[in-house]
């Protein structure tokens, strides 16, 4: 696969001129960073577009908590959760993304009005959904992922956590395509907090140019994640609350853009919104 230039574009997506800004709807009642808040479909509704209000390019919505040591939903309920609040978003026009491992909910997600699938498990945790998704011709996100929430810290293990994310990435690329995904329609992800540590997440952070050597475009999902509250905490001190990471998430998100990312993945949209609005007008200048 070719070497990517510019942040690259994906099939089936609306172009952005800069990095674009995809703010999160977690239909959830325990999710880390805003769990229960958006638990309720109009709220959940109606959260999605004030994020487009503030800035968002996309919305992405989940039923599922991913967070580490999170229990799985059953699948009716991440149904019941998601697709509502999929079909009203996209009837008003908005570029939905839907964060679910699961193929059906894919399937019915695609058809109630996704434009994109974000699967965190790169299509390993249900072996349908690369299927379906070729089948349904969906962009798909393909996430760095090493198991479900319950073990993943158990597998926070590296030697050289940038080479072999981007190696792991690259088979599972590699599987995704072969499964009958275009090429074209693929985003990659590093999965930051999912089977890492704070160490490797800065890392991966700092090496964003290598997983944009996979040739596809690139998805950076920091905010409020676990490595952000030491960043600010410092060393043996208590990590501020996630809801007081965002300020740290929009330098992610300006760091992320300038490094050519294609979209950055946030929970509070305006100010990193205004952050990749700066990236582009420094890039303008370089
Ligand atoms: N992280 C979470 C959920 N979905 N999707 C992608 N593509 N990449 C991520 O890193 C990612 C994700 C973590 O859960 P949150 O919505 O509670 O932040």
């Amino acid at each position: 696969m070719s070497t990517l230039r510019g942040r690259g574009t994906v099939q089936g997506l609306p172009e952005w001129d800069r990095c674009a800004v995809m703010g999160v709807v977690n239909v959830t009642p325990d999710s880390f960073s805003d769990g229960g808040r958006w638990f309720d479909t109009t709220a959940a509704i109606k959260h999605g577009l004030d994020l487009v209000a503030a800035g968002a390019d996309l919305v992405d919505v989940g039923g599922e908590s991913t967070r580490p040591g999170a229990s799985r939903v059953d699948e009716a309920e991440e149904l019941r959760r998601v697709i509502p609040v999929v079909r009203e978003l996209a009837q008003e026009g908005v570029t939905v993304s839907v964060d679910t491992m699961r193929a059906r909910v894919a399937e019915q997600s695609v058809a109630a009005g996704a434009a994109l699938v974000n699967d965190v498990s790169g299509g390993l945790a249900d072996p349908d959904m690369i299927p379906v998704v070729a089948a349904a011709g969906a962009p798909f996100v393909v996430m760095h992922w090493r198991g479900f929430s319950e073990s993943m810290n158990s597998r926070a293990v590296y030697e050289d956590v940038v080479a072999e994310v981007v190696a792991e990435l690259r088979t599972r690329m590699d599987a995704v395509v072969a499964g009958g995904v275009a090429p074209e329609r693929i985003v990659v992800d590093p999965g930051l907090g999912f089977a890492k540590d704070a160490a490797h997440d800065l890392s991966l952070v700092a090496h964003l140019d290598e997983l944009r050597a996979l040739g596809r475009p690139l998805l950076v999902a920091a905010s409020r994640k676990r490595f952000l509250g030491h960043v600010l905490a410092g060393e043996g001190a208590a990590p501020p609350p996630a809801r007081e990471r965002d300020a740290a998430t929009a330098a992610i998100s300006a760091l992320s853009a300038r490094a050519g990312a294609w979209a950055v993945r946030v929970h509070e949209v305006r100010a990193t919104a205004d952050a990749v609005r700066v990236a582009r007008a420094v890039e303008g200048a370089a």
